[in-house]
């Protein structure tokens, strides 16, 4: 039998392996990572690993896909579902950028420790808003709802299997194979034609709308691998001839902890697609939508961490307002200087980070009461903190790489009241709970405090 983390990490390999076939580039990507991981290695030692094992950052995947209404987003979930995934957080990208962004977005992912420590694999997942008005019409919806009825992303031998791994956690070797072959097909890119017309008159509003509801099936928009550092990877992405897009997005490189998530991608690819026309004639064409994408993850930041981070975004941003674009690293570098603490220490004592905090071995050698307070058992050296890593995605970056790999803008009309989407509408249409970030972290911290007092407690002290 294989058990729900093996059934996650093999459909993160196939689909690797999928992609990589599909997208060139993104092998060489894969190659050039773990290229610049084994040298990070080298040079750091086991400091390289602090946010996690050269193993696991190696494995380590993100996906994205798209999908067109919420019955498709609910049978995404039950094939994230068998694989121990759950949606986690919520994104409403559609007032991020300056393009049109016409979705709002979920990622399915394990929450577990030891499931992360397994296999952390992840997919962003992003909901078309077919109903807000800014971007749709009422003609436009009524199309698009109409050809989103007619199309089925995933069949019912698929779907059946996913719900029997997800209740029994497992699935027989026949079976997984069964089902591993199914779910990686069910996001393989479609050779069936695309109807010209209709995706062009999807694409005037936003190209990623056509990417979603112009085609009759669902793919992988792009697979992203874990680097231990991006600004390296970038320098010989772009050495190697591949066009990357302008920035990493996220928190600027410094010399204080890395936090939350860094990323960068490589532009978009023309990919030979057949069209038809209205004729009925199919020609060859090609479209551009699929990219490749790299990551660095950092620390979790508690909601008083992200909140700071939000706020020196904007602070970047007016400050970086009056200088040239390339001063913007620099401009970035010195707001955080000027507001981070340095250290994880700090981090840690200023409440920014979340942690896991864990007895020192050995303490107490002389008898002496640890001091009441975390702060105190951190600086007389009771306890170690161990950083948590940041597992999900931020909207900022996420609309930063959306918008940089779009080559028009598309339209929206403003002047309109846009649909409300959030957590719980999204949770509605899964039948599961979409998942607060936050609270995760909250609880694996507190599971380690939870163990704190048993664990400083003298030699052979009554209870
Ligand atoms: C998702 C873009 C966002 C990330 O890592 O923030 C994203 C998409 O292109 O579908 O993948
Ligand atoms: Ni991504």
């Amino acid at each position: 039998m294989l058990g729900q983390w093996q059934l996650r990490a093999a459909f993160a390999a196939r689909l690797s392996r999928m992609y990589g076939r599909e997208v060139p580039a993104y092998a060489t990507l894969v190659d050039v990572c773990r290229e610049v991981n084994e040298d990070v290695l080298r040079a750091r030692g086991s400091d390289a690993e602090r946010l996690g094992t050269i193993g696991r950052v190696t494995a380590e995947r993100h996906g994205a896909i798209r999908v067109g209404t919420p019955g498709e987003l609910r049978q995404v979930a039950r094939v994230f579902g068998a694989l121990g995934m759950r949606p986690v957080g919520f994104y409403d990208l559609r007032e991020t950028a300056a393009s049109a962004l016409p979705i709002v977005s979920t990622a399915f992912r394990p929450v577990a420790e030891d499931e992360l420590a397994r296999s952390p694999f992840r997919v962003f997942t992003s909901l078309l808003t077919v109903s807000d008005p800014r971007f749709f019409d009422a003609d436009l919806r009524a199309r698009l709802t109409a050809f989103l009825a007619g199309r089925e992303l995933f069949g019912p031998e698929l779907l059946a299997l996913a719900d029997r791994a997800e209740a029994e956690r497992e699935l027989s070797e026949a079976d997984a194979e069964r089902f591993l072959e199914l779910a990686v097909r069910a996001f393989e890119l479609s050779a069936e034609p695309i109807d010209r017309d209709w995706y062009a008159a999807l694409e005037r509003v936003s190209a990623v709308a056509a990417d979603i509801g112009g085609v009759r099936s669902t793919h992988i928009n792009h697979l992203t691998p874990r680097v231990l550092d991006i600004d390296e990877l970038y320098r010989r992405m772009t050495e190697r001839g591949i066009e990357m897009i302008d920035t990493i997005q996220g928190p600027p490189r410094w010399t204080g902890p890395d936090v939350l998530l860094r990323q960068t991608s490589f532009r978009a690819l023309a990919e030979p697609r057949a069209l038809r026309a209205p004729d009925g004639r199919v020609t060859r064409g090609a479209l551009r939508v699929r990219f490749g994408e790299v990551e660095a993850r950092g620390i979790a930041l508690t909601r008083e961490g992200r909140a700071l981070y939000d706020r020196l975004l904007t602070l970047v941003d007016e400050e970086a307002a009056h200088r040239s674009p390339a001063d913007r690293a620099a401009v970035a570098r010195s707001v955080w200087t000027r507001h981070l603490p340095p250290t994880e220490h700090g981090l840690a004592a200023a409440g920014l980070g979340f942690f896991t905090y864990h007895a020192v071995p050995g303490r107490p050698a002389d008898g002496t009461r640890p001091p009441a307070g975390l702060r105190g058992l951190l600086d007389g050296g009771w306890l170690r903190a161990e950083p948590i890593v940041y597992e999900d995605f931020l909207p900022r970056s996420a609309a930063g790489i959306f918008q940089s790999n779009l080559s028009e803008a598309g339209s929206r009309n403003s002047g309109r009241e846009g649909s409300a989407y959030d957590a719980d509408r999204l949770s509605g249409a899964m039948d599961r709970d979409v998942l607060d970030p936050f609270t995760l972290y909250e609880r694996q911290r507190d599971r380690s405090l939870a163990q704190v007092p048993r664990a400083l407690r003298p030699q052979g002290a009554a209870s």
